[in-house]
């Protein structure tokens, strides 16, 4: 399996393959992961993640007697290798997420040759095969059994003297407009990420001409409204945010804090009363989130999420924050830690007196939204293959679901279906599947919190499902899907009439690029009147990608965006659907 999300992907059969062809110690090695589900190579390679940007930090080392020798120089490179291919699946601190744990106590008994084993030919549990891929030479793979066998670097806290002397406030509150200023349609405008570039482009939804390109974090991820739509939050993998004012005659950064040193999430406060006046960001390093001031990014309270694990209630010391959302029905903040399983209801009207409830739910949580009354959250613990279901008005688990292997729903697509009511649906990453759960537990009681029906798509590797009230359209992508006819193309169900299975739209080829990139066709997103869906043709930063919108109604060709500024544009952000949560 590759690293970077625009190389060749292998087939587990290959990965298969390799393994029969291994030295005992490592056929033994392997029966033990046997026993985990087997995970497909797009899945795993999108798990690995990005290099992480906490392997730039100056980290404290510390000396393990039994590890065998190893240069400064050779150390560091092999710091550096961890950081780019192994953090993101086995955590920092090699604590273990979605990889498993490579902590000296069970790195060292292994010892070197087992380890390079393991390294270069991978393995069925999900382990990539580094060597053979060609992605490590023999050398690395034996520099890396080496350093796994040292203790693990320990990266830097961020705590307020780091965040307070990162804020950078361009321009004051009290300087800034006391309204809109420019005659930009706000609820239309959307906001993409242009992950590569480290940018956003602000682009009008009825011209889709763009209307400012403005710099952002690196590996950009994703922006956030406040709920006014003034206020528009941008964060990137390097825990920086940055803080857009809509109103002013020429949108820009008024802004920016780093909040640690490895983020994916921000959020606004919605609830009625405090409109606009905090926004919370949750990072992966420190593992920790922080409540912000939510015109000038001023730190307030920074609450670490360290703790037990659910279920077998095991210390891990770097659960990261994944998917936060704001709850409409009472002051409070949706913060779903990853490792330990746990959502935390965290209710901000006393800073002071914080008060957080604990919600068990499964390991691995990841991203997911409201269902369409806004009352209750519904989030994928992904390598646990469920969603769990929070009621925001009671502050209680709803429901843990099984669903299909290792749900990806974004924020989930909500809508009424002909047979069981409102519904709201996820696709996966691992198969190709569509679950749907019923959402409505007053008048469809039977069906509320229950997979009620199940489709099949184009195939796994789908990261986004999306529809809008005003639609009769289910559109599920397979960026990931090792298919290049999938990975180009979307699928297209009639939620009037599931069971006649989808259509598929040929976005990539309708962009009309004529290079070699991989155009993914990424996350759905509808425009403000929920007529128009907007789709990234997702290539790499050297070749040339596009937007391509299409009529919602006939399915064809609207428009194509092209223009050299569009670096590897992925997640699409509409002012008005993301403020008001519309998916
Ligand atoms: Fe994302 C949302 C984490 C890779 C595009 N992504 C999220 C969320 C999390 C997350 C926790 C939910 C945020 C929230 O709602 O508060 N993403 C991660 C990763 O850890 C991962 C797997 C690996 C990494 O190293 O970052 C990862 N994500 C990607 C990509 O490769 C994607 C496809 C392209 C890109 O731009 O990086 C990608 N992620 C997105 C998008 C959303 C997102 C577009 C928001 C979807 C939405 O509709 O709100």
């Amino acid at each position: 399996m590759s690293k970077s999300k625009h190389g060749v992907w292998r087939t587990a059969g290959s990965i298969i393959a390799l393994a029969l062809a291994l030295p005992l110690a490592a056929t033994s090695a392997i029966a033990q992961e046997k026993s985990q589900e087997q995970r497909s190579p797009s899945e795993k390679s999108y798990q690995a993640g990005d290099a992480s940007p906490v392997g730039q930090a100056e980290m404290y080392h510390n000396i393990n007697p039994k590890a065998p020798a190893m240069s400064k120089d050779e150390f560091e490179k092999g710091k550096n290798i961890y950081f780019q291919r192994c953090a993101g699946c086995h955590g920092v601190l090699r604590k273990g997420a979605t990889g498993k744990a490579l902590t000296t106590d069970k790195t060292i008994p292994s010892g070197t040759e087992y380890l390079k084993v393991f390294i270069k030919y991978g393995s069925p549990g999900g382990m990539p095969n580094w060597g053979t891929s060609g992605e490590l030479n023999d050398a690395e793979v034996d520099l890396m059994a080496r350093y796994i066998q040292q203790e693990p670097p320990t990266p830097p806290e961020w705590g307020m003297k780091e965040m307070m002397a990162s804020l950078k406030v361009s321009v004051q509150p009290k300087d800034r407009p006391t309204k809109k200023m420019n005659n930009l349609d706000l609820a239309n405008l959307f906001s993409v990420t242009l992950r590569d570039s480290g940018e956003i482009a602000l682009i009008d939804g009825k011209s889709k001409k763009i209307v400012k390109i403005i710099k952002t974090g690196y590996a950009v991820h994703i922006s956030r409204m406040s709920q006014s739509g003034r206020y528009l939050y941008v964060i990137g993998r390097d825990a920086r945010i940055n803080l857009i004012d809509l109103w002013m005659a020429d949108p820009s950064n008024v802004a920016e804090i780093k909040v640690g040193l490895e983020a994916r999430s921000v959020e606004t406060s919605k609830y009625k009363g405090y409109e606009d006046k905090y926004a919370i960001a949750g990072t992966y390093w420190p593992p920790q989130f922080v409540i912000m001031e939510g015109d000038s990014l001023k730190p307030l309270r920074i609450e670490s999420t360290r703790g037990m694990t659910v279920g077998t209630q095991e210390y891990h010391p770097e659960p990261r924050v994944a998917a936060i959302v704001g709850s409409h029905y009472n002051p409070e903040f949706i913060v779903n830690a990853k490792e330990t399983g746990k959502i935390l209801v965290v209710n901000y009207k006393d800073m002071n007196n914080l008060k957080i409830t604990t919600i068990n739910a499964a390991q691995f949580l990841h991203d997911g939204g409201m269902d369409s009354s806004g009352r209750y959250f519904l989030v994928a613990a992904n390598a646990s293959n469920k969603i769990a279901v929070v009621d925001t008005k009671e502050d209680k688990l709803a429901a843990l679901i099984d669903v299909g292997k290792v749900p990806h729903p974004g924020r989930g697509a909500n809508f009424v279906h002909p047979k069981f009511g409102p519904v709201w649906a996820t696709s996966h990453l691992g198969d190709e599947t569509i679950s749907m759960i019923g959402t409505d537990p007053k008048k469809h009681k039977d069906q509320a919190w229950r997979v009620v029906q199940t489709v099949k798509g184009q195939g796994g590797g789908s990261l986004f499902i999306k529809t809008h009230p005003k639609s009769q359209n289910l559109w599920v992508d397979t960026p990931l899907n090792p298919d290049a006819k999938n990975s180009q193309s979307i699928a297209v169900f009639d939620i009037k009439n599931l069971e006649k299975g989808y259509e598929v739209l040929p976005i990539g080829e309708w962009a009309g690029i004529k290079d070699d990139g991989a155009k993914r066709i990424v996350q759905p997103e509808y425009n403000k009147d929920g007529d128009e869906v907007w789709f990234s043709v997702w290539s790499a930063k050297d070749k040339i990608s596009a937007l391509v919108v299409v009529d919602d109604k006939t399915r064809k060709l609207k428009a194509v965006i092209k223009d050299p500024r569009l670096v590897t544009p992925t997640g699409k952000f509409n002012v008005h659907n993301t403020q008001h949560d519309v998916y």
